[in-house]
């Protein structure tokens, strides 16, 4: 995604027409999330722990027992929290570029080729959904400038195409009618429009988010890509603009204008600052992948912005970083962002789509990717079968948790953070140990020998990051067995291997603070999912 088009141009040139280049439904859908309790519950619960201790905590008293840990590093915000709970959502690149089959449009192409021959918004919506996606983010307007709403602040939008209807509001409602929260990519960089790189296009630019998020109801969340400034139409100049990246759009105001309009939406970009960009497009997050992240400007770029930071440090993410800025995977299931019907043989399998659900979600990112609709304005069949079969295999895994049933002991105790409360199945319970016990481990019993290949573990993350480095143990013949070891663990952090069968395992867990431990769970993959297949 977002970095300048000179960097861009190095994987792909994009003026090329072809570049070479679970389970229960929405857990977030307008700020909601299921799975037995609230987001904004959580975040109370969290919160009302936090404040009533405080007192205690900071004057050093003769603490009341049942005292919760003090929250340690960058925290993240409630609308954070509620954005993690998405994990894994769909990125719709639909534009001129799907009929003119290219993937960055020149701002010169005309509204009438825009005209999908059946349309079908619930058609699209349901295609992700059937693969465990909770929300859908749409390229309202890519760097061509076509906006696919009617926009007060160009006359390049949809009601200059045959098609002439307001295809943000299709897709808002789509989304809405089956649980899925809704999101909106507007492209900063406008090659279409006369007044880019001065004044008029920058009020323009924040008129058109004004639009997006007034009309459409609830956003999740709002995706500003890096590639911007450069050659374009821009109303018949035909020319090269270079905008300051760092200054040209008054990020601050913009950062305003989602705040007081949409004050539960998390905006993305290189630099946040709610999400990061992972960093590449190839669809993993590093390893580890810590949540807390400094962006830092790029050598002689004066602060950091979409498109001026050094984007492959959010790859890793900084571990004690100065805020809380999780990862998002984008990547899509075909070569190209937007549909090219060349690609209808290079679609992803459900094998390597469920890889790439490992390496985000499993490693505390979310997973964006990107299903281009097609010309008929439809997720493409053999994209859609891929979907439901990845769908499956995710469905599966996680509908059964091992350790449901099983005993669990720790090898120290906070009183009221018991062990069970990792396995309750409740994000806003936890484990815990005393403050001076910075490492941890976790006994999971099970009453017969078990076999198991995932192992997901998430961190009370209101508390912070908190957990350096994680081990995973798995008795055999009487010993203990490694399995697994790494760093990070934040939101969510799933280990995932060869099946192991074994009756007791331990996860073992250090850090500089105690470990707040809310959630371990045990599952088995389906055959299907671990047989070698080509992406
Ligand atoms: C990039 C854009 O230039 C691509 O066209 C696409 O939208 C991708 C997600 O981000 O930076």
């Amino acid at each position: 995604m977002t970095h300048a088009p000179v960097q861009r141009g190095a994987r792909a040139d994009p003026q090329r027409a072809l570049p070479t280049a679970g389970r229960e439904r929405p857990l977030y859908a307008v700020g909601m999330k299921t799975d037995g309790l609230g987001a904004h519950h959580f975040a109370l619960l969290c919160l009302a722990l936090i404040l009533c201790r405080a007192p205690a905590l900071a004057s050093g008293d003769a603490r009341d027992d049942r005292s919760a840990p003090a929250p340690y590093g960058a925290l993240p915000s409630e609308a954070q929290r509620a954005w993690h709970e998405m994990e894994f959502y769909g990125f719709l690149h639909f534009t001129t570029n799907t009929f003119t089959d290219r993937e960055w449009g020149h701002g010169d192409e005309s509204p009438a080729v825009f005209a999908p021959t059946a349309f079908d918004a619930d058609q699209i919506v349901s295609a992700l959904a059937a693969a465990g996606m909770r929300g859908v983010i749409l390229t309202a307007k890519h760097h061509d400038g076509f906006c696919l709403w009617d926009s007060a602040h160009t006359t390049h939008d949809i009601t200059a195409s045959p098609f002439g209807r307001d295809v943000v509001r299709a897709i808002a409602d789509a989304c809405r009618r089956r649980n899925m929260a809704f999101g909106v990519y507007l492209s900063p960089w406008d090659r279409n429009h006369a007044e880019y790189g001065r004044q008029g296009y920058r009020d323009a630019f924040k008129g058109q988010l004004t639009e997006l998020l007034t009309n459409y109801g609830p956003i999740f969340e709002v995706w500003f890509d890096g590639a911007n400034g450069g050659d374009g139409y821009y109303g018949g100049a035909r020319e090269s603009r270079l905008i300051d990246r760092a200054s040209y759009y008054e990020w601050e105001k913009v950062h305003e204008i989602v705040r007081r309009l949409q004050p539960r939406a998390c905006i993305f970009s290189d630099a946040g600052p709610e999400i990061r960009w992972i960093g590449n497009e190839s669809g993993d997050a590093g390893d580890p992948c810590w949540a807390t992240y400094s962006p830092a400007p790029r050598d002689g770029e004066s602060a950091a912005a979409p498109g001026t930071t050094k984007y492959q440090e959010g790859h890793h993410g900084h571990r004690d970083g100065a805020k809380w800025m999780p990862g998002e995977v984008d990547v899509s299931i075909r070569p190209g962002w937007f549909y090219h019907a060349a690609e209808d043989d290079r679609v992803r399998s459900p094998e390597n789509l469920v890889n790439l659900w490992y390496g985000s979600v499993g490693r505390g990112a979310s997973l964006l990717l990107n299903v281009p609709p097609d010309r008929r304005g439809q997720i493409h069949e053999k994209d859609a079968a891929a979907l439901k079969e990845m769908g499956r295999i995710l469905r599966e895994t996680f509908e059964k948790n091992l350790a449901h049933g099983a005993t669990i002991t720790a090898t120290a105790t906070r009183p009221g953070f018991t062990p069970d409360l990792a396995i309750d199945d409740r994000k806003d319970t936890f484990w815990s140990t005393p403050d001076d016990v910075r490492s941890g481990d976790l006994v999971i019993e099970f009453a017969q020998p078990t076999t198991l290949s995932v192992i997901s573990v998430r961190e009370a993350i209101a508390l912070g990051q908190r957990v350096h480095r994680w081990a995973i143990d798995a008795e055999q013949h009487g010993a203990w067995r490694e399995i697994a070891a790494g760093e990070s663990i934040g939101a969510r952090r799933i280990w995932r291997g060869a099946p192991v069968t074994t009756t007791r395992l331990r996860l073992r867990f250090t850090g500089p603070v105690c470990p707040a431990i809310s959630d371990v769970s045990v599952h088995l993959e389906p055959d299907r999912a671990t047989t070698a297949s080509p992406p």
